[in-house]
């Protein structure tokens, strides 16, 4: 008799992955995981081309007609259009919108309406790609609120608590897929042989010690009282717990991606003595909400110094907020510092 096989580890691709988790809903149509697996098929494209961009410099630079006579486009418009036109004509989405657009993304007449709503920020970090460092796509899908016909502003302008899925794709030294439909955070690597985003990070959860704290000093002087003596307590200068060490990518993905996996704090706060900055950078729909959405399910948190991020009304597509994410005692000290010393 042959000997039985030796069992080989359980290969989980992120399409198994997606329709396991859609047998858990037997109402679900299928429209969400084609929608994700044509999200996921735009990340493999963004990736593809993140990795020939720094030949730009010899096929032809951006904006330039390239040798084929064609014009070589700067990556970000590449992955923005990648992700719209992947998605615009599948009847699964009302209506998108994007961080490189002022206004709603309409899917075009011809197309039919499906009932998702889809937000992107389509290449967050995208001043890391001349310097050959981390970037990534992050997005949010809801379920729209109008009733037929082409989807509004108020289906996209949605409180993070309504998402149905969030995600991002980060492209580093691997290329990975993270996503969350509400049943944990999942981590899948890119393996490049075969073409396949492959589960690697089943469950993720953030590590109770955390490890490091992401934040761009350089601003440090423009901080409220409240933020800087938050910032000392992180380095152990005040308090007297061991101080965290420092690490920023400047690239929110990639700061973000880290201390979801190391455990730590990543913040952008507001500036308070200078004028540029009231309400920090980064983008609630576009960019804080999914990642809020991730990091609570992996048992971490995120605020805007005052109160989840999930729980804030979006009132504008751009709209930009403090942002503070990752261990739920690390973001809850801040809103502590916060109101300690800012509430006057
Ligand atoms: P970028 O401007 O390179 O696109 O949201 C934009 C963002 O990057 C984030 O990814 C990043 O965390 C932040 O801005 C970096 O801003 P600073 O250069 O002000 O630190």
């Amino acid at each position: 008799m042959s000997k039985p096989l030796p069992e080989q580890p359980k290969i989980i691709t992120i399409e198994r992955h997606i329709l396991d988790e859609q047998r858990g809903h037997p109402e679900a149509t299928g429209a969400l995981t084609s929608l994700l697996y044509d999200i996921a098929l735009a990340g493999k494209f963004i990736a593809s081309r993140t990795t020939r961009a720094g030949l730009a410099e010899i096929l032809g630079s951006t904006e330039d007609i390239n040798i084929q006579g064609e014009t070589v486009m700067k990556l970000d418009q590449l992955a923005d259009q990648s992700i719209f036109r992947l998605n615009d004509h599948t009847g699964r989405l009302a209506v998108m919108a994007s961080e490189e657009h002022e206004g709603i993304l309409p899917i075009p007449a011809q197309f039919p309406s499906g009932k998702y709503v889809l937000l992107y920020d389509p290449l967050d970090g995208s001043s890391n790609i001349d310097y050959n460092a981390t970037i990534g796509t992050i997005f949010a899908i809801y379920r729209r609120t109008s009733e037929d016909g082409p989807g509004t502003l108020d289906d996209c302008l949605q409180p993070g608590r309504n998402m149905v899925v969030a995600g991002y794709m980060i492209y580093g030294s691997s290329t990975m897929f993270v996503y969350t439909s509400g049943h944990g955070a999942h981590g899948f690597t890119l393996d490049t042989s075969i073409g396949e985003f492959l589960l690697t990070h089943p469950n993720i959860q953030i590590p109770t010690r955390p490890k490091y704290y992401s934040t761009n000093q350089g601003y440090e002087r423009y901080w409220s009282n409240g933020i800087q003596h938050y910032t000392h307590w992180l380095q152990g200068k005040e308090g007297d717990q061991k101080g965290l060490s420092a690490r920023y990518i400047g690239a929110l993905v990639g700061d973000f991606h880290r201390n979801l996996l190391s455990g730590g704090i990543f913040y952008y706060p507001a500036d308070t003595h200078e004028p540029s900055k009231p309400h920090g950078k980064l983008r609630l729909v576009y960019e804080c909400a999914p990642l809020a959405f991730i990091a609570a399910q992996a048992g971490g948190y995120a605020s805007d110094g005052r109160q989840d991020i999930l729980d804030i009304q979006p009132v504008s597509l751009h709209q930009r907020t403090p942002f503070f994410v990752g261990n739920t005692s690390l973001v809850q000290m801040a809103e502590e510092f916060i109101r300690k010393f800012d509430s006057q």
